[in-house]
């Protein structure tokens, strides 16, 4: 203690708390079962009164929906599900009306196949957006190389009008743009800018680590010694990576007062700073992948603190007093973490707040995901029909290919698969909860009626009221915003401790990430002087112990 800290720049999106809408998930406005524009537009006021300050909304343009809007047709237009773009321009004049932003999912890693340039793109060999995208000759009459697709099978669709295969790292209707193309990059360039001066307060770059290719595209070695697919080792991060995004913040980004957040799997803490460094000019956040793990084969088993302690502290070291990051444990891809790290079982409301509290307050941004602040769960799946995801179809038939039962296929994709998250919001305990009059697109957890924001408005324990206090604990605090963050009772087994410094003020957050009672040594680590200012138990007990699931934030000073 007492060192002196390395001043931060003071910017408004540091000081901000964001979250996620998924648009087809959060509210139906006109009755078809389908989240849409003007439902986000309704519950404005509703995010208003949790205190979020920033919203980040999920692709809503124009699109074939092979993955839910990340298969871009348009980039000018809207989804006609969703709306209109009158519709959104209302949504977004409503957001900036209530002194909130609104950033946009930026998705130019690939475009939909039925976008007009891949339509011309693959119409000719010599036509001129043809280099647009990647285009190969096939290897001894199979694919170009051995790369696998991030949604299953070969990364390369043949197609027959010119005898050649297009790469596809997603699924076969989402084609990779070739960032090699200039042109290409003019074309985005100018789309971006499009957006940019409608007055929308930045982006989150989608799958931004996949844009560089390995040039070669080489053959990956031994792919079946390798824990996930090999797609990822070959073009995660490639080399040459931070040359397009110095491009795309030398010709954009940097002529705007925005924020930009990167998707950024493959990234460690080593490397944080070259991508979010403030001396470097380049993104302002990432969302790095480190504590998701979703791909891993472990996938589903409770990390132990241990190793949530040396991923988050990585981070918060690497970065301090150099960058800054963005914090979230949930969003549409992976499954809900009071399911993953919790306890829905025994601890379902200790759980949901402790593990809140503990990602929340470190330094960074936090991110909340759509029905996160009520502590929604992962859902049942009776059925292989119950699953609507690109991926977890492809999955599916993988698994059934390799001899699975549908019974083990259900239960490997209920534990993993990203529909989990993707449920309707659970608004209140009427039909399909609130969200929608109509059956919707995706069916509604069953547990809506115990788990919704009604019955949480008006509970003082609820989740809902926790994020609600922990949040206006954080806008009033400037050193939950910017202090320091260190790790406290570091070999503790159960409880993950940290503190904040900033000046003379210090605050210590003490979370029991697990589901017996942790008791800890005074020597250390002392109370004395301290007072409470949030905890997620309501009788909580003075003393050097904390009940299961139990946490509780101090104030000194
Ligand atoms: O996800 C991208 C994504 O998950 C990859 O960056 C990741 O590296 C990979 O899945 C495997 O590790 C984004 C969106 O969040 C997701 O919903 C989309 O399906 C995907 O891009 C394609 O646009
Ligand atoms: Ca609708």
């Amino acid at each position: 203690m007492g060192e002196t800290i390395t001043p931060v720049r003071e910017r408004w999106w540091k000081e901000a708390v964001a979250y996620q809408v998924y648009p087809r998930s959060f509210k139906d406005s006109n009755g078809d079962g389908i989240g849409d524009l003007n439902g986000v537009t309704e519950k404005l006021d509703y995010l208003k009164d949790l205190g979020i300050d920033l919203m980040w909304i999920c692709p809503m343009y124009r699109s074939p929906n092979d993955d839910n809007g990340y298969d871009i047709s348009d980039y000018h237009a809207i989804m006609e599900e969703f709306g209109t773009m009158a519709d959104f321009d209302r949504l977004l004049e409503e957001t900036h009306a209530r002194g909130m932003r609104l950033i946009l999912d930026l998705v130019v890693n690939h475009t939909s196949d039925e976008h007009p340039w891949f339509l011309e793109s693959r119409a000719s060999k010599d036509n001129p957006k043809r280099d647009w995208y990647i285009w190969r000759d096939g290897k001894n009459g199979a694919e170009p190389n051995n790369w696998e697709s991030i949604f299953s099978g070969s990364a390369w669709e043949y197609d027959e009008t010119t005898n050649q295969y297009f790469m596809h790292l997603f699924s076969r209707k989402q084609p990779d743009l070739n960032w090699e193309n200039r042109e290409m990059r003019t074309a985005v360039y100018e789309m971006m800018r499009w957006w940019l001066d409608k007055g929308i307060d930045g982006f989150r770059i989608d799958a931004i680590s996949h844009l560089k290719k390995e040039p070669t595209l080489a053959d990956v070695p031994n792919p079946e010694n390798l824990p996930y697919a090999p797609s990822m080792v070959s073009h995660l991060n490639y080399d040459g990576l931070l040359d397009y995004v110095d491009d795309i913040c030398g010709n954009v980004f940097n002529h705007y007062d925005i924020v930009t957040v990167g998707e950024m799997n493959g990234l460690d803490a080593v490397h944080a700073e070259e991508w979010v460094g403030e001396n470097r000019g380049r993104l302002n956040m990432v969302f790095q992948f480190e504590h998701v793990r979703l791909w891993e084969p472990q996938a589903g088993l409770r990390p132990t603190p241990a190793v949530l302690k040396k991923i988050f502290t990585s981070w918060q070291e690497a970065l301090e007093g150099k960058g800054w990051n963005a914090l979230y444990v949930e969003n549409h891809d992976v499954t809900r973490i009071t399911s993953r790290w919790g306890d829905t079982e025994h601890h379902w409301r200790e759980s949901a707040t402790c593990i809140a509290a503990m990602y929340f307050l470190m330094q960074g941004t936090p991110f909340i995901y759509q029905g996160q602040e009520i502590g929604m769960t992962n859902t049942r799946f009776a059925s292989l029909a119950d699953f609507d995801d690109v991926s977890a179809k492809n999955k599916a038939k993988d698994l059934k290919r390799m001899g699975m039962s549908d019974a083990e296929i259900i239960a490997f994709l209920t534990r993993t698969g990203r529909d989990n998250s993707r449920t309707p919001m659970q608004w209140d305990s009427s039909p399909h909860a609130g969200f929608s009059t109509h059956q919707p697109w995706l069916k509604v957890n069953p547990n809506f009626e115990m788990i919704n924001v009604e019955n949480q408005l008006h509970d003082p324990q609820s989740v809902l009221n926790f994020y609600r206090q922990m949040i206006h604990l954080r806008k009033r605090e400037k050193a939950l915003v910017y202090g320091r963050y260190d790790l406290l009772l570091d070999d503790h087994e159960q409880i993950y401790a940290y503190s904040r410094l900033y000046g003379d003020e210090r605050f210590v957050v003490l979370c029991n990430m697990s589901g017996k009672a942790a008791v800890w040594d005074e020597e250390a680590l002392t109370l004395e002087g301290a007072q409470c200012v949030l905890a997620n138990v309501a009788e909580w007990e003075e003393g050097y112990r904390l009940r299961a699931w139990e946490a509780r934030v101090y104030k000194f000073s």
